[in-house]
């Protein structure tokens, strides 16, 4: 048996004398993030520029097509090692040889920072770039928050950090973040050209820190009050925005070098805090998610033209998404006025985005231009994918489907986009098992960016890898959901919202379950969701269940009795709340507290206090009870995939990371011991998921699921 000799691993930072410059080439798949390796070959090649008299100047550039996507985001919470990037960033900028960054693709976070450090900076077309750090729960921390307002100014740096937007080229340029625009599509070549015309230019170098864009002036300070303000309404709890604001005013009234130190402190907070965990965690989580057993079995299929059957609400919004990403759709309704009408609630989505000046007239037109309706399921013949989107009933559903197997061509995907019915009995009506799945979209469908994808006993791979695929184009996260009555968010979600009223008949008011709720970080309470969507909807479903309701189940009737009163939420001007005259937030209404009174004394409850903490826990425990049973069952692959459907679907505070990475923070013991408190009370709802007992039993936590292969 003969051993292939090990492949020498390349560097992660390949240094090239090219005549006069010093050609620095950051190659480390896939983003050539800024870890260790990167750090000490960056430390190197500064160095050699700084001894090697023959060199009159520095390129950076990223190999693979990316500058450089940032830190290496896996290396928070762990030592860190010296050399750290402000260290390179301070030397690059004090260097007394030129230094030019040529930017393609992604400079973002530390990546922009190194480039700021640089005096000159040149962008390819598909550069983006930008200091996200506050999606992770931190602030830019080699210098960003000093040298980017000094060299565009207080207000539109404080925008761009605070949004954490990445930037494209022109736009770039337009606001002084980049010098030039390159041309062509490598940044070696754009950028030694630059280079060289900057040295037989004699072209002064440019410390970030001198440039001149903070004004200190009334504006200025007015542009920090106003962000601060801003982020204090809207962003509360958390840590980073304020941080941000905070080491932005430093440029008003610091020197750069204090500006430093003060922005070394502030990051180093969110590094402690638990936010930026659970923030770190939510972006590895939604990229894991796509990471399915079946993608490694089977391939893609291609999908260019997309059907969709029904044009309602659901509908018109999946055939907006679908033409938001280029796709060519045909929409099919059972007669011509209700096909008007699909074909009119396309329409009105872009005709709004128009008048609020967010889309040109042009544009509409160009994305219309490939939308066509029919009242014949045979104009679906050439579709590639169709979503059924018609009335949630099993007998509508396998209608359609017979019409769906009868014209599609072999190959087609068949999905429905159904919230609960099963699955694996639409597919069985049909000769093509294999290519029906469930595409289960979240209201509104352009919008909302979970896409789960529910998967039958009788899938293909391809049709599976194919959900993925589309759900990419469609620039949704999409997460696997095996099949059940409500499958991963619709099951959980009815869980918790029966403990919300369960804790409003034994004493808590509606407002106060909100308010806790929302105090934990959602942007809304559950009964205001629930006015937001329209009471009518749960009102169907309780009805559709009541035959085969546990009769041992606890059932409170007050929503009930909210509904059968007609209040319906928002559009009807009254459900929990009050919505006087049209108004979007909504007032507490008194006659809602009689009514849950009445219910009270119906049910013979005496009402008791609840904390906002006691409501908070029973929520949770709840929720988190109900995804251990999800995992348990296989309906969910992973606990991530929970995490991943409720913060893109269900609001769950993104910086908590998720209802079971949360119950990991608390401590699944702790959980537990909540669970078998309140059962004491109701064991018929409070039952321990398997899950949740097994990994308590073996002292281990959701996490150690997570990293189970696929
Ligand atoms: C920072 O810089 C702090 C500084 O201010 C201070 C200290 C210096 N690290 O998204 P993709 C992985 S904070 C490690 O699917 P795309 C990602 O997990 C950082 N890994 O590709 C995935 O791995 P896998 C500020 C990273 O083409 C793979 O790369 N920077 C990092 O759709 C491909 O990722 C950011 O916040 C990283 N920094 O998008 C940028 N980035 O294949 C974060 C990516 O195993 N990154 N990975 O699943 C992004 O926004 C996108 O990844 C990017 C590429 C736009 C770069």
């Amino acid at each position: 048996m003969t051993l292939a000799a090990p492949v020498a691993s390349s560097p992660p930072v390949r240094t090239e004398v090219r005549g006069r410059v010093l050609l620095v080439t950051i190659d480390l798949p896939p983003v050539n993030a800024l870890g260790l390796g990167v750090r000490q070959g960056l430390a190197g090649a500064t160095e050699q520029l700084a001894t090697d008299p023959s060199l009159a100047a520095m390129l950076i550039v990223g190999a693979g097509g990316n500058f450089v996507g940032g830190a290496d985001i896996r290396e928070f919470g762990k030592p860190r090692q010296p050399p750290f990037v402000r260290d390179i960033c301070n030397r690059l900028e004090a260097s007394p040889k030129l230094v030019v960054a040529a930017i393609q693709g992604a400079a973002l976070g530390g990546g922009l920072e190194l480039a700021l450090s640089a005096h000159y900076r040149l962008v390819l077309e598909d550069a983006r770039i930008g200091l996200p750090e506050v999606l992770l729960g931190l602030l830019p921390g080699s210098g960003g928050t000093q040298r980017m307002p000094r060299l565009v100014g207080v207000p539109v740096a404080l925008e761009l950090m605070l949004s954490g937007r990445h930037v494209g080229a022109h736009e770039a340029v337009q606001i002084g973040l980049a010098d030039r625009l390159g041309e062509g599509m490598d940044a070696s070549t754009a950028g030694l050209a630059y280079v060289e015309e900057l040295l037989d230019a004699n072209a002064p170098r440019r410390p970030s820190r001198y440039a001149t864009a903070v004004r200190c002036d009334a504006q200025d300070q007015a542009a920090i009050s106003a962000a601060r303000d801003a982020q204090r309404a809207r962003n509360p709890l958390l840590l980073s925005p304020h941080l941000i604001v905070d080491a932005v005013e430093a440029t008003l009234h610091q020197p750069f070098d204090a500006g430093m130190v003060l922005e070394q402190q502030l990051f180093q907070q969110c590094i402690d805090s638990p936010q930026r965990r659970g923030l770190i965690y939510a972006f590895f989580a939604e990229r894991q998610a796509a990471k399915v057993p079946e993608a490694n079995q089977g391939v893609a299929r291609a999908v260019n033209e997309v059907g969709v059957v029904g044009g309602g609400t659901m509908g018109a919004a999946i055939a907006v998404a679908a033409l938001n990403a280029g796709l060519r759709v045909t929409l099919v309704e059972r007669d011509e006025p209700s096909l008007q009408r699909g074909l009119a609630n396309v329409g009105k989505v872009y005709t709004g985005l128009v008048s609020k000046g967010r889309m040109t007239q042009a544009d509409q037109n160009a994305l219309m231009s490939r939308l066509s309706g029919f009242v014949d399921y045979a104009a679906l013949g050439f579709a590639d994918l169709v979503i059924e989107a018609a009335f949630e009933d099993m007998a509508v559903k396998k209608a359609v489907f017979a019409e769906l197997d009868r014209v599609c061509k072999p190959g087609a995907v068949l999905a429905t986009n159904t919230s609960y019915l099963d699955i694996d009995e639409i597919a069985a009506t049909t000769s093509r098992p294999q290519d029906v799945i469930g595409l289960h979209f979240f209201a509104p469908a352009h919008i909302m960016r979970l896409l789960e994808v529910v998967v039958p006993r009788r899938a293909g791979a391809d049709v599976v890898a194919t959900a993925f695929a589309f759900g990419r184009a469609l620039k949704k996260v999409a997460v696997r959901a095996g099949v059940c009555d409500g499958f991963i968010g619709n099951r959980i979600l009815s869980v918790y919202r029966r403990a919300a009223d369960y804790m409003i008949e034994d004493g808590a008011s509606p407002y106060e379950i909100d308010d806790a709720i929302r105090g934990f970080g959602y942007p809304m309470g559950p009964l205001q969701v629930s006015d937001l969507s329209g009471g009518d909807i749960g009102w169907a479903t309780r009805k559709r269940q009541a035959a085969t309701r546990d009769p041992r189940q606890r059932y409170v009737q007050v929503a009930d009795r909210i509904a059968e009163r007609g209040w319906f939420g928002q559009k009807t001007g009254r459900g929990w709340y009050l919505y006087p005259k049209g108004a979007r937030a909504g007032e507490p209404d008194p006659e809602v507290l009689a009514i849950v009174q009445k219910e009270r004394s119906r049910a013979g409850i005496v009402a008791r206090d609840f904390t906002a903490g006691e409501i908070e826990r029973r929520y949770l425990a709840a929720m988190v009870n109900e995804g251990a049973n999800v995992v348990h069952e296989g309906i969910a692959l992973r606990p991530l995939d929970v995490d991943v459907v409720f913060v893109h679907g269900f609001g769950f505070p993104r910086f908590r990371g998720g209802p079971m990475f949360y119950a990991d923070t608390v401590g699944l013991g702790q959980i537990l011991s909540d669970i078998e408190t309140f059962a004491k009370d109701d064991p018929h709802f409070w039952h321990p998921s398997p899950l949740l007992l097994r990994l308590v039993a073996q002292g281990r936590d959701f996490s150690s699921l997570n990293a189970a292969s696929v």
